[in-house]
C-alpha cells in the first residue's frame, strides 16, 4: 500500500497517473498548499522539503518526481513501466529530469518568483518571461524529447504522465498546441487512457 501526498493540480498528477496505471493499492493525502498544509510540521515530519508529491513506500518516503516514477517503475517491472538495459533507462531518465531540472522550475517562476528574487520589479520580470521560456521548452520537447506518439516511442512508459504535465504547463501559459503537433496528440492520447481519466477526477481535473 502507497500513500500519495498531493495537492490536486499539482505535479503530483504525474505519479498519480503512473499509480492508477499499474494499478497499484494507494491512497491519497490531499495538501491545501494555499492554506499551507505543506509547510505544516506534519507534512514536514514526512518531506522537509515541503513539496508535493511525496510518496510513502514499504521502504520509506520517497520525494521528487523523477525518483518516485524511476521507483514505481521499477517496483513493477511486470507493467513494462520503464526500459531495462541501462542507456534506455538513462535516456527515460534524462527525459524526465529536463522537466524536473529545467521546464518545473521555469514554470514555477509564474507564481514563485518571491523564491528567485526579493525585488517587485524582478519578480514581475520573471512572470513576464515565464510563457517564452515555456515555448522554448516545448520546442525541445516538439523536436527531441517526445518520440511519439509516447515520450520513448512506441512504449508507453514512466516518462509519458511526466510529459501530460508539460503540456498543461504550456496551456497554462497560453502556448498554443497548434504549433507542438506531437505534444498536443501526446496530450489527447494521455486523456483517452482511463488512468488519467481516473486520476484527473480525482484532481477535479
Ligand atoms: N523538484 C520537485 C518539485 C516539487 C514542487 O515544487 N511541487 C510543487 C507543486 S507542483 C509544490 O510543492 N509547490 C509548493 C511550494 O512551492 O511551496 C519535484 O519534482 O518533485
Amino acid at each position: 500500500m502507497y500513500t500519495l501526498y498531493l495537492a490536486k493540480g499539482s505535479s503530483a498528477l504525474a505519479a498519480h497517473i503512473l499509480l492508477e496505471e499499474i494499478g497499484a493499492r494507494y491512497q491519497t493525502q490531499v495538501l491545501s498548499v494555499p492554506d499551507g498544509e505543506h509547510q505544516s510540521d506534519t507534512y514536514l515530519s514526512i518531506n522537509p522539503r515541503g513539496r508535493v508529491p511525496a510518496l510513502a513506500t514499504p521502504h520509506g518516503v520517497l520525494t521528487e518526481n523523477p525518483a518516485i516514477l524511476a521507483y514505481l517503475a521499477q517496483a513493477h517491472p511486470e507493467k513494462e513501466l520503464a526500459p531495462k538495459d541501462p542507456f534506455g533507462f538513462a535516456t527515460a531518465q534524462s527525459a524526465n529530469l529536463y522537466l524536473a531540472s529545467t521546464m518545473h522550475p521555469a514554470f514555477a517562476h509564474k507564481l514563485r518568483g518571491a523564491r528567485y528574487a526579493d525585488s517587485p520589479d524582478a519578480i514581475t520580470a520573471m512572470k513576464d518571461k515565464v510563457p517564452a521560456n515555456m515555448a522554448e521548452c516545448a520546442r525541445l520537447i516538439e523536436d527531441h524529447l517526445l518520440q511519439g506518439p509516447w515520450v520513448l516511442g512506441a512504449q508507453y512508459s514512466m516518462c509519458d504522465p511526466y510529459f501530460f504535465l508539460a503540456h498543461r504547463w504550456m496551456a497554462a501559459n497560453d502556448i498554443s498546441s497548434g504549433e507542438f503537433p506531437k505534444i498536443h496528440a501526446h496530450a489527447e492520447a494521455m486523456r483517452a487512457r482511463p488512468a488519467t481519466r481516473a486520476a484527473l477526477e480525482q484532481h477535479g481535473l
